[in-house]
């Protein structure tokens, strides 16, 4: 629990939210943002501040959290598919400092703009590629 963090006091109890789902290690619950229909976040109970500095069991008790609901959306909410949207760090767009993902239900047809537009890449993708690959 870390002083100060808006979603800490949200997973502790202090700060009331609408939760969509809640066991020991994760929660997910209502984005107030009222930006999107349907818009949740899913977050790890222990602080990390994005997947950068998460601990690799929070990580996958917060992904399967995040299938839990997509699939509970789609089995039981009438929607046919989801978005899963993430800031890692403040240059990525984070504005809260909690990890979180977001979900976004999606429906056939529903309008919704989920998918950032990119401008075009700036640089030739090779000589990126030879920056950033792994092996
Ligand atoms: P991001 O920009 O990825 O860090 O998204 C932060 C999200 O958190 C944003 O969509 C609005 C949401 N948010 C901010 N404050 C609160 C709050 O107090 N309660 C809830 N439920 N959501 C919040």
């Amino acid at each position: 629990m870390m002083n100060n963090c808006i979603f800490c006091s949200i997973a502790g109890g202090s700060l009331p939210s609408m939760k969509v789902f809640d066991d020991e290690h994760t929660l997910a619950f209502m984005d107030t943002a009222g930006d999107v229909d349907g818009h949740i976040l899913v977050i790890p109970k222990k602080h990390a501040k994005n997947i950068l500095d998460c601990g690799e069991e929070e990580l996958s008790y917060l992904m399967k959290t995040v299938k839990k609901v997509a699939l509970h959306l789609v089995e039981k909410c009438g929607y046919s598919g989801v978005n899963l949207l993430n800031a890692s760090d403040e240059s990525a767009g984070q504005s809260v400092p909690h990890f979180h993902i977001h979900i976004i239900p999606r429906k056939n047809g529903d309008n919704i703009d989920a998918w950032p537009h990119f401008e075009g890449a700036v640089h030739e993708t090779e000589d990126i590629f030879r920056k950033i690959s792994m092996i």
